[in-house]
């Protein structure tokens, strides 16, 4: 929550920066209308912009979702229908003569623009933008724009379903653009109607040409279109002009001679090198009318199928993520400042290639991108499937156009894509006929994309990303249709192991050789709350995602033939429909949702980036716990090194543990640690210079002997059924696995780890959201049939707490919403009934207890007691089975006395 906080002062912070920096540009006028909006929702979807007043308003800012919140709560669902927006418009007498115009940058997902009540325009689809034209103004500070946003389902709108949360409302910047009766114009994609692309380009020379649209709305003139190329200092390179009569109200196309560059400064990651092309509408007395201006990256690539990406020349490997849009509480509703500090962010980590997944996002990502030089794949939300109907098609292929024409002139994008996984969530499948009718139709539309794409910009790849099933993908016609295949790719999750990604990259290429292929996807779910020494597939640790990624990364970089590779994700996103330990957010990120670098961000940093690097992986875990093994009162654990370096020594409590060579940018050190802080100190060497890295791990040591006077006892927080060690940082917890009793220490006696029965599922206990606590993973593993818990504490006055929840019932094998692994079968067993007494120190503390009944299914249930311990016995639980088996799925026991 924290977090949040600042997140949301950032965020207020940066919007009124963004009010006061409203462009006022000489020929084209752009004024931000984000300011002073009334929201209302409309449950009931019968309000109409006449009657709609009755509705309960509040003020609003843009961006603005109305399910910033409604998604942070526990419970499944968010609202997805009826938004109402309006606003008073000032306008300038001034404006009158001129063409005025609402220009919203993007609301998910239907959107109808009413004027002063009456319809004036409409636009479907979330993630592109659109302009709506202002005529019948009043101009009498009456003026009323209201704006209706729907986020309801539609089958005749992409994305259908996807893993990632529909947050509706106008999430993107909304301006209000007043231009000359004659100006620059694309006026059905809302494009600024010039574009500017570049043709033969090497290291010699290179050549920009210009073209696009304009219309005349006052009288036939003669005109003059104009564009000055300068370099980045502002130094004028070359021209081209045309003379144009216009005819009145005809859109007129024009395309200007090419602008020609002698040794051009080629733009690349390393170099991203921007000369400016700065177009002009200019009357016969030489009065400038409209005016653009666009970045111009001199740049060629290509793609192989044997040797992958080639920029400027040279082979390169593109490496980077995908990216998704919304941030930690806040939704889609992200100002432009934050957006771009994850552009930074990846660029930090040596990336240089973005795919904007799974829908075109806000301008302000792609112009950070040719700044900083990331090269991007952007693409249409069609994910998992489609709606055989002429609108789907129709809206599918307008979002297209949309996302061409509006993106076009950024040099950092080199692909178009269009579908994502869209073999997964497949229909008909017990009626062949009908399901392989579904498949042609799906490669029709792919076909229609793709033919559409390419005479839009031929300068460009197309491409489609699959899933794993490559034989269903190559037998439906998908693999040749776009110029490049995106895989994404899930050994090690999703099924099988972690090793088998290299060679199965290896099948692919064999079976398709002429195919350039990227994979546009790879990822583990990484909880930073969770770490393990012994990670393994699904325990959503962070150990486990370095081990998945370092092995990736070695695959990856081991074959010429893999173009690139996007790591899923960037940050950890919202999705509504997921469960897991982080309930409705998919923890794939290199980031956390508030974008804090997990370890795994400093792995590609290590790996891709080429200044020197070292860093402690302390990452998440400054708070950390562990169990004595011997009465030394120190405990051995791993603690890695993050470095590009060859060698790391490290210091422990000021303390050399000598020299260690670095393998796959990972040193592993076994540490032990003292309770309490813990001073650490990396250091390496890079010609010569000394870099280092600081950190301090407090550490939570819980003695062998629970009665140890050098550590005395104060509190212990225990999981059953799990091997993971868990942390709290609101509550600076540390939650270590439970252990099997030993005398004078503690541990449960009897008990099985409770697994899913007769289910080939992969999971780490249960993965169901445990209603009423952040802390899932705490509740979803437990013990199951123990017959005692036994704590050999000092005497004293303890609070005990159990915490209980019920994992087996109705509905609590949900299949994985994204499980890529079709065939799972998943265990349809009724829950038996556990009634079980509990007893605290021979005194019954809990009677006849019914989870199942009396809370429910996976709902987290705490009691608490007291209890005073005057002899050598310690704290026992004694567990009494009525009906079925008893549980536990954590215990807490703190000293109050
Ligand atoms: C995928 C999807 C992506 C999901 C991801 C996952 O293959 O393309 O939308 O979020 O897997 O995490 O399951």
């Amino acid at each position: 929550m924290k977090t949040y906080l600042s997140s949301i002062l950032l965020f207020v912070f940066l919007n009124s920066f963004a009010q006061q920096k409203s462009s006022i540009l000489p020929v084209r006028t752009s004024i931000n209308l984000n300011q002073n909006w009334s929201f209302a929702k409309d449950p009931t979807r019968q309000f109409t912009a006449l009657d709609f007043h009755n509705l309960k308003w509040s003020k609003v800012t843009i961006p603005h979702t109305w399910n910033a919140f409604d998604v942070m709560d526990d419970e499944p669902g968010y609202y997805r229908g009826i938004g109402w927006y309006k606003k008073k418009l000032a306008l300038k007498p001034e404006w009158k003569n001129k063409k005025i115009s609402l220009y919203f940058e993007g609301a998910n997902q239907e959107t109808t623009v009413y004027l002063n009540g009456k319809k004036i325009g409409s636009h479907i689809g979330g993630y592109t933008a659109f302009t709506i034209p202002l005529t019948d103004l009043k101009f009498n500070g009456t003026d009323e724009i209201a704006v209706k946003v729907d986020n309801s389902f539609n089958e005749n709108i992409a994305p259908l379903t996807a893993d990632f949360t529909f947050f509706g409302g106008m999430y993107r910047n909304v301006s209000l653009v007043v231009l000359n009766s004659i100006h620059f114009e694309d006026n059905q994609y809302a494009s600024k109607g010039v574009y500017v692309h570049t043709n033969n380009v090497s290291k010699t020379t290179a050549e920009v040409i210009v073209n696009g649209n304009l219309i005349n709305s006052s009288a036939n003139a003669e005109l003059t279109i104009r564009t000055t190329l300068t370099d980045a200092t502002g130094k004028k390179i070359n021209e081209a002009k045309t003379g144009i009569r216009s005819t009145l109200n005809k859109l007129i196309p024009f395309t200007l001679a090419a602008i020609k560059v002698n040794n051009p400064i080629l733009w690349s990651p390393e170099n991203p090198y921007l000369y400016q092309a700065t177009t002009q509408l200019v009357d016969k007395t030489g009065k400038v009318l409209d005016e653009i201006k666009l970045p111009v990256g001199l740049r060629f690539f290509s793609f192989e199928a044997e040797k992958g990406f080639f920029l400027n020349g040279m082979p390169y490997k593109l490496i980077g993520t995908s990216r998704h849009q919304d941030f930690a509480g806040m939704g889609n509703a992200v100002p432009s400042a934050l957006q771009v500090k994850d552009i930074e962010l990846l660029k930090d980590m040596g990336g240089n290639f973005l795919r904007v997944a799974h829908y075109p996002q806000d301008q302000a990502v792609l112009d950070a991108c040719d700044r900083m030089g990331i090269l991007a794949s952007v693409e249409i939300p069609i994910v998992n499937e489609i709606t055989e109907t002429e609108a789907f098609y129709r809206n599918c292929k307008n979002m297209q156009l949309e996302m061409i024409k509006q993106n076009y002139n950024h040099p950092s994008i080199i692909i178009w894509a269009y579908m994502n996984e869209v073999l997964l969530r497949m229909k008909f499948t017990k009626d062949p006929l009908r399901k392989e009718k579904y498949v042609t139709n799906i490669a029709t539309l792919a076909q229609e994309l793709e033919d559409l794409t390419r005479t839009t910009d031929p300068t460009r790849y197309t491409m489609m990303s699959n899933h794993g099933d490559v034989t269903g993908y190559t037998k439906a016609g998908l693999v040749k249709i776009p110029m490049l295949v995106g895989w994404n790719l899930y050994q090690g999750w999703y099924g099988g192991k972690s090793e088998d990604f290299g060679p199965n990259l290896d099948k692919i290429h064999q079976q398709m050789p002429d195919k350039p292929i990227l994979v546009t996807e790879f990822g583990a779910d990484v909880d930073p709350r969770i770490h393990a020494f012994s990670p393994v597939k699904f325990d959503k640790s962070l150990e486990y995602g370095m081990l998945y990624h370092q092995i990736y990364i070695a695959a990856i970089l081991k074959r010429p033939f893999v173009a690139g590779a996007a790591v899923w994700n960037l940050s950890d996103f919202n999705s509504e429909t997921r469960d897991e330990t982080m309930p409705h957010i998919n923890n794939k990120g290199l980031l956390t949702l508030d974008r804090q670098p997990k370890n795994t961000y400093y792995l590609y940093k290590a790996n891709f980036q080429t200044k020197p690097f070292i860093k402690i992986s302390d990452g998440s875990w400054k708070l950390r716990g562990g169990i004595a093994t011997s009465n030394e009162n120190t405990v051995t654990q791993l603690l890695q090194v993050i470095s590009n370096t060859d060698t790391v020594e490290l210091y422990v409590n000021g303390k050399s543990l000598g020299k260690k060579g670095v393998h796959e940018r990972v040193s592993n050190w076994d540490v032990a640690f003292k309770n309490g802080k813990n001073e650490i100190k990396a250091v390496s060497f890079v010609s010569g210079v000394k870099m280092e890295d600081l950190s301090t791990l407090n550490f939570n040591l819980q003695p062998l002997a629970l009665n140890n006077p050098e550590v005395p006892f104060k509190e212990i927080n225990i999981t059953l059924g799990s091997q993971r060690q868990f942390i709290d940082e609101h509550k600076q917890e540390i939650w270590l696995p439970s252990q099997a009793y030993k005398t004078g220490s503690w541990g449960n006696i009897g008990g099985e780890v409770f697994k899913i029965k007769n289910s080939s599922r992969q999971t780490y206990g249960t993965d169901k959201n445990i209603r009423g606590t952040a802390n899932d993973p705490i509740y979803q593993t437990q013990l199951v049939g123990l017959d005692s818990y036994q704590l050999d504490v000092p005497k004293g006055k303890y609070e005990v707490t159990l915490h209980f929840a019920e994992l087996m019932g109705n509905g609590i094998q949900s299949v994985l919403p994204y499980n890529l692994d079709s065939l799972i079968a998943v265990s349809k067993e009724v829950p038996p009934q556990r009634v079980f007494d509990v007893y605290l120190n021979d005194k019954l503390v809990i009677k006849n207890i019914n989870l199942a009944a009396t809370y429910g299914i996976a709902n987290s249930v705490q009691k608490k007691f007291e209890c005073s311990v005057a002899d050598d016995k310690g704290i026992q639980i004694l567990f009494k089975s009525i009906k079925g088996k008893a549980v536990l799925n954590a215990l807490q026991v703190k000293k109050i006395n």
